[in-house]
């Protein structure tokens, strides 16, 4: 394989991987869909034009959409394969192990089977021999890059993990840790958002597999091809989410939001209801402070949006059911005779312009996962907060991404239900001279490191890797 004849890397076209297209179809048209990983891709493949690979969901989609600049490369997989591969070893293995195990993972070969035959079929409909930038993403396709590498991918291969990466001894339960680590290792760049998560597989790797040699942050292997790690936090586009918080919709629905909630001080939680997010713990946590605080029961209002995620898999349908009968507890003790009740919960999303206008509306945004790679909802709010002269007090865990960035907010152990309601009490006290004064930081730090940073660094040109032989 020779790299002569290619174009410079920063100018191939990048190959994307993801486990979803990133589409959905409306009545009669395609429509690029919502959430985080589109909006973070996306600026990278209208630059540089490509294709984005991932399963269809069932949908026949088109390989071109009208307004789309990039191809799309549709994986079918059989109702079969969802069931092992997406809900089964993706969700109800990886996913828990690799959030430190707030749930058990479950073990089961099969599943592991086909989540390894999945991995091939997305590696199938790669034409190896077309120059490009191949960047795999996150935990479904975890075999990926080693797939594209054995297939001899002309280009460079990069991966992103989305999740945390925990310590060796939490990853060394899995049955088949070595395989999924080789699978990793395919990548000429191996990419998390922290330090932390970056130390974690290294280490892991040193521990865990026989063949390699961790010298600082590269990993060599045996056959002398030389391995990358790097730490890139994901970002949002701050200034689009900046003009986008003061459109003529945006104050309208706020408009809606302050009559609806005032006198009141609004707290806010938005989270997929994934039990990563430690939703049951926020709730917990007011409900102390209600107990506590009586005279709250009428001068605040808890809005959690839960977007219904997973409900195929028991623990995510448990968790439902633990959540609501909070919500149900918290509004029985402390609704007062003739007035509202303290805790909103919707059980759905929201269009993007009203949740918008609840960062807006809120006093206080409560990011209380038990752990999370990132958190984007928290970077989003400050945002909104701070683009629109607000005030708003940020409850940040400690065990998000995020907080290595957002060392203004104010730090929470979800784990002490205690600690997290004196917090959140804090922050409904906090002057507002001290309020805007973290968020205009913690603003400035997400704008310095916007989503184009991101992309920036995941996406520089690295020379091409080096043979380096091993005695
Ligand atoms: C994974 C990692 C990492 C939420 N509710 C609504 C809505 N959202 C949007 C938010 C935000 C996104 O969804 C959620 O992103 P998060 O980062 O908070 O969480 P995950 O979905 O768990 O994402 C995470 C991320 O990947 C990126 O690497 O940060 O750690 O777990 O953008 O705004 N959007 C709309 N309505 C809603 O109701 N329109």
């Amino acid at each position: 394989m020779s790299s002569s004849a290619m174009p410079p890397e920063d100018e191939l076209p990048v190959i994307a991987f993801a486990n979803r297209l990133p589409v959905r179809r409306t009545r009669n048209s395609w429509r690029l869909s919502d959430g985080g990983l589109v909006s973070a891709l996306q600026p990278a493949m209208r630059s540089r034009g490509g294709i984005w690979v991932g399963w269809d969901g069932g949908t026949q989609t088109p390989r071109e959409v009208p307004g789309l600049d990039f191809e799309l490369r549709p994986v079918s997989l059989s109702r079969r394969e969802v069931d092992a591969y997406y809900h089964g070893f993706a969700n109800r293995t990886l996913w828990p192990l690799l959030h430190g195990l707030v749930e058990q993972p479950t073990f089961d070969r099969f599943s592991w089977d086909v989540y390894r035959r999945v991995n091939e079929h997305f590696a199938d409909v790669d034409d190896p021999s077309q120059p490009g930038l191949r960047w795999v993403h996150d935990y479904h396709l975890l075999l990926l890059p080693g797939l594209l590498r054995r297939r001899e991918a002309l280009g460079r291969i990069g991966f992103f993990l989305h999740v945390p990466f925990p310590p060796p001894e939490v990853f060394a339960r899995l049955p088949w840790r070595a395989s999924v680590l080789e699978g990793m290792l395919g990548a000429d760049v191996v990419s998390f958002h922290t330090q932390r998560y970056r130390g974690n597989f290294l280490r892991t790797c040193a521990q865990l597999l026989d063949d390699v040699r961790v010298d600082g942050t590269i990993v060599r292997l045996h056959d002398g091809r030389v391995v990358r790690t790097a730490a890139h936090p994901i970002s949002i586009d701050a200034a689009d989410l900046a003009n986008r918080a003061r459109t003529a919709n945006v104050e309208r629905a706020l408009d809606g939001l302050r009559t609806q909630f005032a006198p009141r001080r609004l707290l806010l939680g938005v989270d997929r209801l994934d039990y990563t997010k430690g939703i049951p713990e926020r709730l917990r946590a007011i409900e102390l402070l209600l107990e506590m605080r009586p005279e709250l029961r009428r001068w605040i209002t808890f809005v959690q949006v839960a977007v219904p995620s997973r409900g195929e898999i028991r623990e995510y349908r448990d968790l439902r059911a633990h959540v609501e009968q909070l919500v149900g507890r918290i509004n029985g003790r402390f609704t007062e005779p003739g007035l509202d009740v303290p805790v909103h919960y919707l059980y759905r999303g929201v269009t993007a312009d009203r949740l918008l206008a609840y960062y807006r509306a809120a006093d206080v945004c409560l990011v209380t996962p038990l752990q999370d790679g990132m958190n984007l909802v928290a970077k989003e709010y400050v945002t909104v907060q701070d683009a629109t002269a607000g005030a708003g007090a940020l409850v940040l865990s400690e065990f998000t991404g995020a907080i290595e960035e957002l060392r203004q907010a104010l730090p929470c152990n979800p784990f002490d239900i205690e600690g997290l309601a004196g917090t959140i009490s804090l922050a409904l006290e906090l002057d507002e001279e001290d309020r805007r004064r973290r968020l205009a930081k913690m603003a400035a730090t997400i704008r310095a490191h916007d989503v184009y940073a991101w992309l920036d660094e995941e996406l520089a040109a690295t020379p091409a890797p080096k043979l380096v032989r091993t005695a």
